[in-house]
This record gives C-alpha cells, structure tokens and sequence, in this order.
C-alpha cells in the first residue's frame, strides 16, 4: 500500500519560538528560563527517545532512520545575523527563527516523503506544523490533514491576540486567510523559489477535540466551513463515530489520499498531559487519545505523523514524566501498535 512505507524517518524538531517561553519577554518567562535552560530548544524529541522510542519503533517492524534533532536555535541565530534590517513583528512573535526553522524542515520533510518514508516528528511547539505541512504538500499536494487538538490554531498575525505563532499555523498555511505569506518576516521561503509551497485547502483538514478557540478563529471555521468536531461533538457520537466521519470526510472522493496526522499532546485531558504550554480541562480521555490515533493507522492512508507541544520543563517531575509516556505511547500508537 502506497501510504504504508516501511522505513520510519524520526526528525527531531525541539522548537520553542513558536510559544510564550523563550527569550526576551515577560520577566516570569525569563526567570523561568534562567532556572530551565531548556529555554531555546525543547527537551521533547530527547525524552522521547530517552524513553526508548526508537528501539519499540523497530520491534513495531518499521526500519528506523534516526536523524538528529534540528538545531534552531543556531538556524534562528544564524537567521537573525544574515539580515540585521529585518524586524520581528511584534504580531507574530520571532517569526524570523519561526520561519528560518521551519523553512530547514519544510525541505526534510519533503525529501524523506519523496524517498516514500515516512515522517515522523517530533515537536517541539505547534509552530512546526508550518514547515512539516510545507514540506508535506510538496510531496504530495492532495494530503488531507488531521489535526488534533485542544485549539484551533488558525489565527493570523493580524488577529492573534497573542502574537504566539503556535497558534497560526493553519491561518499561515491557508491562502484565505494569508494571501501573502511573503508580507511575514522569516516566512518568505514559503512563496519564493523553484518550489513554493502549496497552501491548504479548508476542505482538506478536519480538527478533533477542539474546545479553546478564539473569536476570530470561529470565523474563520464557519466562514471557510471546515470539518470540525469539538469536545462536545465527542461527547455526543463517541469517539468511534467521529473518526469513522473524519476519515470519510477526507477519503470520500479518494479513498487512496495520503492522510497527515498532527497531534498536540494539549488534545488530552491535562490529568494525562498536564506538562504543555496551554493545558485545557475536559479533553480526550486516555482511551480516546489513542483512539485517534489507531483508527487513522487503521485506514491504511497515514503517510507521516507529528505530536507536538510535549514541554517537559512546563509541570513538576511527576506531570512531566507522564506526560512524556503519553507522547511515547501515542507515537507508538501511530507506527501501528494495536494493529494485529
Ligand atoms: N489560541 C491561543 C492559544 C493557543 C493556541 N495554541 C496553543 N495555545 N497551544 C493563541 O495564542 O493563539
Ligand atoms: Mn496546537
Ligand atoms: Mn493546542
């Protein structure tokens, strides 16, 4: 089956600029920072391979292409240097280290798709999704998208209410909602050279476990009327009948359409995840958070997979060790862990 390869593509991708915990903003955040020198690369890919990912990967009978972590602190160092003139945009927070990472794994991303391995990356802030969707449509344009979470994640600079770019990547990633992708310091790459990046169609996603969204962000879901089942959804039909409509929703007019799976661990109830940035109560039980996941594996169109927002460094020892099991048993979850 084209969208079961057999060689895994592990990508490391510790992103932190994309959320509130870095650098040279509020003094909590920075004293934070001093105790946790975390602060400008994430611990989550090097906990998760701690936990021995790589290893159960294999005895998952995948072959195991190890990359090492990406380096975006020096990319977004190097970025800030090469072009001392460009300002970062007070309303899409380090968008020039944002953009100069994701722009590193935007090409990754597409090449081991064009080799027909599978990506697998491991985040790092929800800001990836820019580049791990970039690289994504390059390869193959007509993948469909589910995205799990506790948040919509389709704001824009223009209406972010907290410039985080965490929360933009399906509002960059979208042509309705940022015809000019080059009007955003950092994010030039994604329409300029031999290869720009196609944008997202609103009928290509569909969102699971959504319960924190912003004014602006319903807009725009009911404006471009895209597939949405919130908490409340969930509650209604059971998880088994959201996932058989997710999945209908995207393979009806090609049941053969690659399908990418990008999961924020913040779609689980914090009593499981309480280590990420945004926690929101009443999310996915234990049982439904590997649910999406199996079921997605189950249809045969998985072609890569992410899990983001793991922030060890955002909860005590406790919270973060088990929420760090989960992302592990998630990811398990998606290489096929319940497939018999
Ligand atoms: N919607 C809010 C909060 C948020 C989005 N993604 C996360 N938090 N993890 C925002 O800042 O855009
Ligand atoms: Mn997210
Ligand atoms: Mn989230």
């Amino acid at each position: 089956h084209v969208a079961s390869p057999r060689i895994v593509s592990v990508i490391g991708a510790p992103m932190t600029y994309g959320q509130p915990f870095v650098g040279t903003l509020s003094s909590d955040a920075l004293s934070f920072c001093l105790i946790f020198w975390v602060c400008l690369q994430d611990s989550g890919p090097a906990l998760l391979r701690e936990h021995g990912l790589l290893e159960e990967l294999a005895e998952l009978g995948w072959k195991v292409e190890d990359i090492p972590d990406l380096d975006f602190a020096t990319i977004g160092a190097q970025a800030m240097q090469a072009n001392p003139s460009l300002r970062n945009n007070p309303n899409a927070k380090n968008s020039i280290q944002v953009g100069a990472g994701n722009k590193v794994l935007a090409d990754l991303v597409e090449s081991k798709l064009k080799l027909g391995r599978f990506p697998l990356i491991l985040g790092g802030d929800h800001s990836i999704g820019i580049g791990s969707l970039a690289g994504i449509l390059r390869a193959k344009p007509e993948t469909g998208v589910i995205w799990v979470d506790a948040h919509a994640d389709i704001n824009t600079p223009t209406v972010s209410e907290s410039g985080n770019m965490h929360g933009m990547p399906l509002g960059i990633m979208m042509k309705e909602l940022t015809p000019d992708r080059r009007a955003i310091p950092g994010l030039e790459w994604l329409d300029e050279g031999p290869h720009p990046s196609p944008y997202l169609s609103p009928d290509a996603l569909v969102y699971v476990g959504l319960r924190d969204i912003d004014k602006a962000e319903r807009r725009f879901i009911r404006q471009l009327g895209i597939k949405t089942f919130t908490m409340y959804d969930i509650d209604h039909l059971g998880i088994g009948r959201v996932m058989d409509l997710a999945l209908e929703h995207l393979l009806k007019n090609d049941p053969n359409r690659p399908i990418h799976l990008s999961y924020d661990i913040d779609a689980v109830d914090p009593m499981h995840a309480p280590a990420t940035g945004t926690a929101v109560r009443g999310g996915l039980t234990w049982r439904e958070a590997h649910f999406v996941a199996e079921h997605v594996v189950k249809s045969g169109s998985l072609a890569s997979a992410e899990i983001v927002e793991v922030n060890a460094a955002l909860s005590d020892g406790q919270g973060a060790s088990a929420t760090v099991e989960l992302g592990h048993q998630l990811v398990n979850a998606m290489l096929g862990e319940a497939m018999l």
